[in-house]
């Protein structure tokens, strides 16, 4: 019999016009590791409202995992973003993978406003500083794929999946990519994998959140 737990990672394709995104090549590393008893399975999603959403539908159904890390890239950001909102609106700037745009519309109609991550973001974070690497919690995820993904979780998490925890974390570009966006911040691959580790490990065995001041004033 099987007796391991399961940690679900989610990370998604390339979007908008670049060729790699940082958070499927950590899902492909992390894929098949054990962190603190659980079994790491790893998912790419297109970065499609549409399909993301059947997808991730689909993967709960299969694994249902105990814990989900989603992954996705925020270029521009300078550290590994702790995501703590995710909200129930759609405002996609740009068009996803499937060629659409919805712009102002519920993520699920007749849901809360918004969700906090139940993942421990404070401890989290604490963790990744300890270990040198940049990371800052946020209070925005968005309005594109990310953003649907992360409220689709925790709707689901409140509804349909009482024992399962999850969240979502925003990673830089990485070094390659940041040469074709000019100016952005950029961070290795390595140092990005070894903080979805962390944030693993914190999240599977962290019961009760640190509380220390790491809000923001604007
Ligand atoms: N980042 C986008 C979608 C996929 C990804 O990696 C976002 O933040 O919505």
């Amino acid at each position: 019999m099987n007796t391991h737990k399961t940690a679900l990672v989610i990370g998604f394709e390339p979007f908008n016009g670049d060729t790699v995104n940082p958070s499927q090549k950590i899902v492909d590393a992390l894929h098949g590791e054990k962190i603190a008893n659980h079994a790491i399975v790893g998912a790419v999603l297109p970065t499609a409202f549409v399909a993301a959403f059947a997808a991730l539908m689909e993967l709960l159904e299969t694994h249902r995992p105990n814990l989900v890390l989603a992954l996705g890239q925020a270029g521009g950001r300078a550290g590994i973003s702790l995501e703590r909102v995710a909200i129930n609106l759609i405002d996609a700037r740009v068009p996803d993978n499937a060629g659409d745009q919805p712009v102002d519309i519920a993520v699920i109609d007749d849901a809360p406003n918004a969700y906090f991550s139940t993942l421990p973001i404070k401890a989290m974070l604490r963790q990744l500083q300890m270990r040198g690497i940049p990371a800052a919690i946020s209070n925005t995820a968005g309005t594109f794929v990310c953003n649907q993904i992360f409220f689709a979780l925790a709707h689901l998490g409140a509804t349909q999946y009482p024992k399962m925890r999850s969240g979502f974390v925003h990673v830089p570009y990485l070094t390659e990519q940041a040469k074709l966006h000019s100016d952005s911040a950029f961070m290795e691959l390595q140092t990005m994998i070894e903080a979805a580790r962390i944030c693993l490990h914190v999240a599977i065995t962290t019961k009760h959140d640190l509380h220390f001041a790491a809000g923001a004033t604007h």
